[in-house]
């Protein structure tokens, strides 16, 4: 089977605790291949542009807001069936309805503070993965 990519990234909640190890191992040892890595943060403004597509809903100021109140840790991964796969792996947005043994059971705080982002589709892991890193960055 072919290979995809997904895009993700530790949120700041996630990456402040020093969880970013033990949930790079987890990704790691579900058979996700590491093609770009960093350690960076948005701004309010460029956290606005990432979640754009969410303006209109009545949490997206709280989460601009969040999502540049620390740094975060980007990833595009790469294995069979990734996008689909890797959204298995992280678990239901709201913690509280995350299957036991994923990312978000195990670390994330709440529905906002939910440690981790998966792309949602091929399409936007490649625009996603764009907006952190060139393709020269991409191995
Ligand atoms: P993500 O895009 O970050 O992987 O999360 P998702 O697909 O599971 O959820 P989505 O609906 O795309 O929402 C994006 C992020 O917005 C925050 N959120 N807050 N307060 C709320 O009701 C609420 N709902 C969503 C979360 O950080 C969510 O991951
Ligand atoms: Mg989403």
């Amino acid at each position: 089977m072919p290979t995809n990519r997904t895009f993700t990234m530790i949120k700041p909640d996630a990456a402040q605790d020093g969880n970013s190890g033990s949930i790079i191992k987890m990704i790691e040892e579900a058979g996700f291949r590491i093609v770009a890595l960093k350690r960076t943060q948005l701004t309010v403004e460029r956290a606005g542009e990432f979640y754009a597509v969410h303006s209109e809903r009545p949490f997206y100021n709280d989460l601009c807001q969040y999502m540049s109140s620390g740094p975060i840790v980007p990833m595009i991964l790469e294995k069979e069936n990734a996008v689909a796969d890797f959204r298995i792996l992280i678990g239901a947005t709201n913690p509280a309805n995350a299957d036991e043994g994923t990312i978000r059971k195990l670390f994330a705080k709440s529905i906002e503070a939910n440690a981790i982002h998966g792309s949602d589709s091929d399409e936007n892991a490649e625009i996603e993965g764009g907006f952190f890193f060139a393709h020269t960055e991409q191995f």
